[in-house]
């Protein structure tokens, strides 16, 4: 990791993106000049690269709105200061808390950066474009595992339960998240655990329906954990792979919330032992700060495996990634660029920083 970093960050994924993107427009010259033993296996290598280059694109368009912004005010700066001034430092602090990053994350950045300066004798301010990506993304990158996959049982089903305050899009997510277990041949099962809000089983029902999933579910004002003992003893029966469990976001104050998690967690694992397997915590990513004190809240009261960041695509604020890596210390998981069932990314911390600063790359 270290090397990487020597390396610059930057540079890496400007590399890596650009030279794919440009393989994808050679790939179909290149496939008919290749013998055709070759072919088999660069197909299948063709195959994953235009994969990426398809999620590439997907986050490019998905973080337009923030890149526009952020990305925007950067040049901005870089063409109203050509030298180093602590005016620059302070107008640059403020565009990146701006963008949702986080005071503190912000300071700490700010500490680095003056120092780099400092020590490497920086004068001229075009030159801080990539050491400002280079700087901020540290913290990412430092890290020696970034765990983004979904943490699958040995014998099935896998359980996933959904939580987060009202609204978030956790229903979305979960139809999302089917679709794409589907797609790779897995069978799934949705769970309609948010027995609180009118209309919210129905809801969960219609996207069971849309994307060919298994759903159980019951009548408004039943018991959730009583649904969810229901859909997990189906699963089991029915040899389901991924169980996908909706719950209520609103319920009056924190106490209550505690206790219905507590039994839900309890009923999941008296039905299989060890379930739940993951537990995503839902944020929406245009709520920015009030995102980051939902997921400490949650945090206190049950163990949240990953985040699931939404809405993306609405906000030009893309910089919370930074705040709950910094805040939370919970890994992002998947991330939501939009409303249909095919709006749902893996997050790649590398796909993220190069749709958000391939204008200066
Ligand atoms: N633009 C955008 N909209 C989203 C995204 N995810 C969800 N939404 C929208 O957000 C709204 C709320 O989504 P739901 O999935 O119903 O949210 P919820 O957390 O289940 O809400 P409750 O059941 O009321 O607690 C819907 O209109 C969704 O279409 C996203 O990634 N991008
Ligand atoms: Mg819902």
């Amino acid at each position: 990791m270290i090397m990487v970093i020597n390396m610059g960050l930057f540079s890496k994924i400007k590399n890596m993106f650009k030279q794919e993107v440009k393989a994808d427009v050679k790939k179909e010259e290149i496939s008919t000049k290749k013998e055709e033993a070759e072919q088999k296996t660069e197909v299948k290598e063709e195959k994953e690269t235009e994969k990426n280059v398809e999620s590439v694109k997907v986050y490019e368009k998905g973080l337009t709105k923030s890149r526009e912004n952020f990305v925007s005010k950067l040049i901005n700066l870089t063409n109203k200061y050509h030298k180093i001034t602590e005016d620059y430092f302070e107008e640059l602090e403020e565009i990146l808390i701006m963008a949702d990053i986080g005071v503190n994350t912000v300071m700490d950045f700010m500490d680095r950066l003056r120092k780099r300066v400092r020590q490497e004798h920086i004068e001229d301010v075009s030159y801080l474009n990539e050491i400002i990506v280079d700087e901020l993304f540290i913290i990412y990158v430092n890290d020696e595992v970034i765990v983004n996959k979904i943490n699958f049982a040995k014998e099935k089903p896998t359980v996933v339960l959904f939580v987060g305050v009202n609204g978030v899009g956790k229903t979305t997510t979960i139809a999302k998240l089917a679709e794409k277990l589907k797609t790779e041949g897995k069978s799934v099962m949705l769970v309609a655990g948010d027995t609180f809000r009118a209309g919210a089983t129905k809801q969960l029902q219609e996207w069971a329906n849309r994307v060919d999933a298994s759903f159980v579910g019951a009548q408004e004002g039943a018991d959730p954990a009583s649904v969810i003992f229901d859909g997990l003893t189906k699963a089991k029966e029915d040899g389901i792979d991924v169980v996908l469990i909706d719950t209520a976001g609103r319920l009056q104050n924190k106490t209550n919330l505690m206790n219905e998690l507590e039994k839900i967690n309890r009923v999941i694992g008296k039905v299989i032992e060890g379930a739940p397997h993951e537990t995503l915590l839902v944020i929406d990513a245009t709520t920015g700060q009030n995102g980051i004190s939902q997921a400490k809240s949650f945090k206190e009261i049950t163990n949240i495996t990953g985040i699931v960041l939404t809405k993306l695509d609405g906000t030009a604020k893309g910089g919370i990634v930074l705040a709950i890596k910094e805040n939370v210390g919970i890994p992002v998981k998947y991330i939501g660029f939009g409303e249909t069932k095919d709006d749902l990314q893996v997050f790649d911390i590398e796909k993220y920083i190069y749709g958000l600063f391939k204008d200066m790359m």
